[in-house]
């Protein structure tokens, strides 16, 4: 099903301008629920077309660093206003490229929808400091400045948020930008990019090149006037954007992969636990940085969980996301299927249980579709590779402990460092879980996926490089401060040394 609005063959967005590729290659948007859905068709972007993108953004910065922040803000929230009217059309449309079920989908938008929003809010705050000088007669503040032109390449599980926690922060600081979103898919971030642009973003503002990560995201990567870069993807590609940063010292954020863990302790509400290991393991097929890959259970409830768990993996229901009744959907692509299919192999093969799933479906309703079982793996040991490595899919290992300390060590003993999650009603163990677990997320009671736009969002390790999104963190990503004194004592006033 099209939607009225959505043309087949989409174009890049440039200067304000829906545009053709140079190039003229094109790369196909399928369902990955049935591939031979082709959802549209959008432009294979090369160096040349960045270029243009990024020239656009050149020209328009002048004038959008010098719009007042609370007239740009204005703008987002006229978007925001307009992605709210079409939460449900667009849901659909990011269920049909790439396959997370419907009520997720809606979240998805409505996190974009909340991010704009509070962006919108920021415009009327954008807080520097004021503050007293050594001197007197004396006056010291320091206000936001935008970075300049920023680079924003965002993934294919999030298709809309990502690319509002990237773009929403970006304008309303007074960046102007060029967005690269996933090649599987591109339709949600036109949809996104449509808003603004109806909003009354200017020209140039906002630029939009469809492509894959070694054209177009390089040359992004690569162009001199680009000064700021935010990428969300593998930690493998995180480390090449690190390095084509790195030379002409781009200011890079980093988010990047996760092998998130809950801990369920003995003295934990067992059903509840079900529940959120359930949604933290295979929520979004397992398709987060924030999923829930190990869940760690402290020896006397092991028995207890895992029969609950693995019953309730066993029943849940696989399919088309935009069909009301399931509850799991597929994986993104072929590509993405034969990793988990892979990482199976190897969970067995170093000896882990598999105690449900296991394979891909196939036949019947899963024919034309890229379907995993939900898979669990159970006594695992902690070291094994389905218990270190990012799988992206939904595959969980359930791992024993006998104390506390234990399982924090097998929490920390991996080289990711997103998201933790603590399961317990004893309060000292709640406040040492969060001072304990090294990562940038704990949740306590609650599983490890759930992040809330307000607040920071990023990890430590191998997950991130040290910045954060979202919430006010990002305003610190997207704008520099600039220090400003002014001294009307109508002398010389040395500082550090008039300090007699
Ligand atoms: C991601 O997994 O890339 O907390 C982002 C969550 C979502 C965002 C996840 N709000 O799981």
């Amino acid at each position: 099903m099209a939607t009225a609005t959505a043309p087949r063959e989409f174009k890049n967005f440039l200067n304000g301008e829906w545009l053709e590729a140079r190039g003229g290659r094109a790369l196909e948007d399928r369902n990955p629920a049935n591939a031979e859905e082709l959802v549209g068709i959008f432009p294979a972007s090369g160096k040349e077309d960045v270029a243009l993108a990024v020239d656009a953004a050149k020209a328009a910065f002048h004038r959008w660093r010098l719009t007042p922040a609370p007239k740009r803000a204005e703008i987002l929230f006229r978007a925001a206003e307009i992605l709210l009217h079409r939460k449900e059309e667009y849901a659909r449309d990011m269920t049909r490229e790439m396959g997370k079920v419907l009520a997720e989908t809606r979240g998805d938008v409505q996190e974009a929808i909340d991010m704009t929003y509070l962006m919108a809010g920021e415009g009327r705050r954008l807080f520097g400091q004021t503050t007293p000088s050594e001197l007197p007669s004396k006056f010291a503040m320091s206000v936001r400045v935008p970075a300049g032109i920023a680079g924003l390449i965002t993934p294919w599980n999030f298709p809309m948020a990502i690319p509002s926690w990237k773009a929403a922060p970006a304008l309303v600081c007074g960046n102007t930008a060029v967005l690269k979103p996933a090649e599987d898919t591109p339709l949600s971030a036109y949809h996104f990019a449509q808003a603004l642009a109806e909003a009354g973003l200017p020209a140039g503002v906002l630029n939009v090149v469809f492509g894959e990560g070694p054209e177009a995201g390089a040359a992004i990567l690569d162009h001199p006037a680009v000064n700021v870069i935010s990428f969300t993807g593998s930690t493998e590609v995180g480390r090449i954007v690190s390095q084509a940063c790195a030379p002409s010292f781009k200011k890079c954020h980093l988010e990047m992969g996760g092998k998130n863990i809950i801990v369920v302790m003995e003295d934990a509400n067992i059903d509840l636990a079900v529940d959120g290991a359930l949604w933290g393991a295979f929520g979004t097929t397992g398709q987060r940085c924030t999923a829930a890959s190990r869940i760690a259970v402290q020896k006397g409830v092991y028995r207890e969980f895992a029969e609950k768990f693995i019953e309730r993996a066993k029943s849940l229901r696989v399919g088309d996301g935009l069909n009301p009744a399931t509850q799991m959907g597929p994986c993104i692509s072929e590509t993405q299927l034969k990793t988990v299919m892979k990482y199976v192999e190897i969970g067995r093969g170093e000896g882990a249980k598999l105690a449900s799933g296991g394979h891909r479906l196939e036949g019947g309703a899963y024919a034309k579709g890229w379907f995993h079982e939900p898979t669990v793996f159970t006594d695992c040991d902690p070291q094994m590779r389905v218990c270190q490595e990012e799988i992206f899919g939904p595959v969980v290992c359930l791992i024993p402990f006998r104390t506390f300390e234990d399982a924090m060590a097998i929490a920390n003993g991996v080289t990711y460092g997103l998201s933790a999650s603590l399961y317990t009603r004893d309060v000292n163990l709640a406040f040492r879980a969060q001072r304990d677990f090294e990562t940038g997320i704990v949740y306590v009671n609650a599983p490890t996926i759930g992040a809330e736009v307000h607040l920071p969002f990023g990890g430590t390790k191998n997950t991130g490089n040290g910045h954060r999104e979202s919430g006010l963190a990002a305003l610190d990503f997207y704008s520099d401060y600039k220090t400003l004194y002014v001294d009307y004592s109508d002398r010389l006033q040395r500082a550090q040394i008039d300090n007699a």
